[in-house]
């Protein structure tokens, strides 16, 4: 009985942690240019895949897919793609 209120009790909290944790992320989704999915490109003045050459000053892993305008020309050869390569 008392274990079960424990645990009764312990989920609603992890429940409560999780879910702040989801809208900690969704409030840094908000630094994510919109131009972009899959991953979260950084709204910067420039950004360059990581592994690139480029020079930065901000860079993404990919695979990212460009949803809007490829605005860092992430996706060089057009196939709606970004740092697939
Ligand atoms: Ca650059
Ligand atoms: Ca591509």
């Amino acid at each position: 009985m008392v274990r079960r209120m424990v645990r009764s009790l312990a989920l609603p909290a992890i429940l409560a942690a999780l879910g702040e944790l989801t809208l900690a992320s969704a409030a840094s989704a908000q630094d994510c240019d919109p131009n972009y999915s899959g991953k979260c490109v950084p709204i910067a003045s420039d950004v360059d895949c990581a592994g690139g050459n480029g020079n930065g000053p901000a860079y993404v892993g990919g695979p990212v897919y460009v949803v809007g305008s490829d605005i860092y020309e992430l996706d060089r050869d057009g196939d709606g793609v970004a740092c697939d390569r």
